[in-house]
């Protein structure tokens, strides 16, 4: 699909000063073909791009926007905020009342810390659980994305517990060289792991539901048995719940699925739409930051007051009205609505929604792994995603990326996207 005139034309001047035209990879559009639409303006679940064109989105600014864009109560909380200013340098009330209302949901955090993204949280709290346990191997998983920090960008060597290597210029080999990455899911590999580190691992880091590979929900029983793994070992459990927090249930995965990690990472839907990340955890692990102990981590804008006061108000107002079994109901009937129009059209398709974020893939499934994400028809994704945006339905423009509901999404947004799909579906199928 060709984006229109003004869309055209800013995304050419947007490349003339910034790399790619865009402030991040993934809205560049790369992985399904065509130029990216510059966005007006946004209410409720719909987006109006520069030259009119509407769209239902499920990319939600990637999971803030739980409550959907412009939430009435959101807005009037940022309005008053910036009626007394826009940021300090000093503590402020409302930052208080946010760590406190973080403190009240989330069930293993005793104390939290703002910072300003999701990339931020996870790199502190690597460097606090590494300076925690004095050790310095971390573990992650094939398909988890914590963010850019270089301790992260570090791709699975072959074989199973094996050493990192730099999967972007720019990352010093010994960094990497700290980070073993496994297949999720894998218990076997977890115990080689821990077999042949344990007694080096600061900490074992998960996405407890990874959405950045798609989706992929966690077999039963695999989140304790980190839990396990980690108690074993003397390593920390970090929770990356930058995108499932306060998305699959109000507190988050942990409480989803009851495993208490002993740091989590927080962004996203705190922060309502503006830039903040949080980290937090057990009380005897986070007294070690600065300035109570020795592990130093900052931040110029860290608890801006206008980020915080829309934050709380997204977070009072999912306390208030509990939305999680009805967006995964919503969620469910899309997914199923989606894979059912692909196998009409003998296209494989699996998927899921856990609570109000969900996965599709072209594949006969399951997926249980990064490995089994990667079988999707990349050619195939590309032209279904561009006749779903021709027919108005923004979704995440990658295979590899979940995508999510909101309160603002109703049961005839829902339709309007199955009838687009569709049509998608079908003439993705024949190539059209
Ligand atoms: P940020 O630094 O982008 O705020 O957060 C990094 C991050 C950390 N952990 C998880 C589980 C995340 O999903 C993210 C960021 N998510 C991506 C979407 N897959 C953000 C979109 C983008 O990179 O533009």
């Amino acid at each position: 699909m060709n984006p229109g005139k003004r869309s055209h034309g800013l995304y050419r001047q947007a490349r003339e000063v910034t790399p790619g035209g865009v402030n991040s990879p993934v809205r560049a559009f790369g992985a399904v073909g065509g130029e990216p639409f510059f966005t007006e303006r946004a209410d409720g679940c719909r987006l109006r791009d520069v030259d009119g064109r509407e769209y239902i989105d499920y990319v939600l600014s990637w999971g803030p926007l739980i409550l959907g864009h412009g939430n009435p109560q959101v807005m009037e909380a940022v309005a008053a905020a910036l009626e007394r200013g826009t940021h300090f340098g000093t503590p402020t009330p409302v930052e208080v009342e946010l760590a406190e209302k973080i403190v009240a949901l989330v069930p293993s955090v005793e104390m939290v810390r703002f910072v300003n993204s999701g990339t931020e949280a996870t790199m502190s709290a690597i460097r606090l659980a590494r300076a925690y346990t004095g050790r310095d191997l971390i573990v992650k998983f094939e398909g988890c994305y914590h963010g850019h920090g270089d301790s992260f960008l570090a791709s699975a060597g072959s074989g199973i517990a094996t050493l990192g290597i730099p999967s972007t210029p720019g990352v010093p080999e010994p960094v990497t060289r700290l980070t073993l990455t496994l297949p999720f899911n894998d218990r076997d590999a977890v115990d080689e792991a821990v077999k042949r580190h344990g007694d080096a691992l600061a900490a074992i880091i998960v996405e407890p539901v990874v959405g950045n590979a798609g989706l992929i929900a966690p077999d039963d029983g695999f989140l304790a048995y980190l839990r396990e793994a980690t108690e074993r070992c003397g390593a920390l459990l970090i929770f990356d719940e930058v995108m499932t927090g306060f998305r699959v249930a109000l507190g988050g995965a942990q409480a989803r699925y009851g495993v208490a990690p002993d740091l989590t990472a927080l962004g996203k839907v705190i922060g309502a739409g503006f830039p903040v990340g949080a980290y937090g955890g057990r009380r005897d692990v986070m007294s070690r930051i600065a300035p109570e102990g020795d592990v130093y981590q900052a931040g110029t804008l860290s608890g801006n007051p206008v980020a915080m006061a829309a934050g709380l108000a997204q977070l009072e107002i999912l306390e208030r009205d509990d939305p999680y079994s009805i967006l995964e109901e919503r969620a469910g009937r899309l997914v199923e609505g989606i894979v059912e129009a692909a196998r009409r059209n003998d296209i494989p398709a699996t998927g899921r929604a856990v609570g109000s974020m969900f996965g599709v893939y072209f594949v006969e499934g399951p997926v249980r792994d990064f490995q089994d994400a990667l079988g999707v028809d990349r050619d195939l994704f590309g032209r279904y995603y561009r006749e779903c945006l021709e027919g108005g339905v923004f979704f995440a423009p990658s295979p590899f990326e979940a995508g999510f509901i909101s309160t603002a999404h109703g049961d005839a947004d829902i339709d309007a996207t199955l009838e687009t799909v569709d049509r998608a579906l079908a003439r993705a199928a024949r190539h059209e």
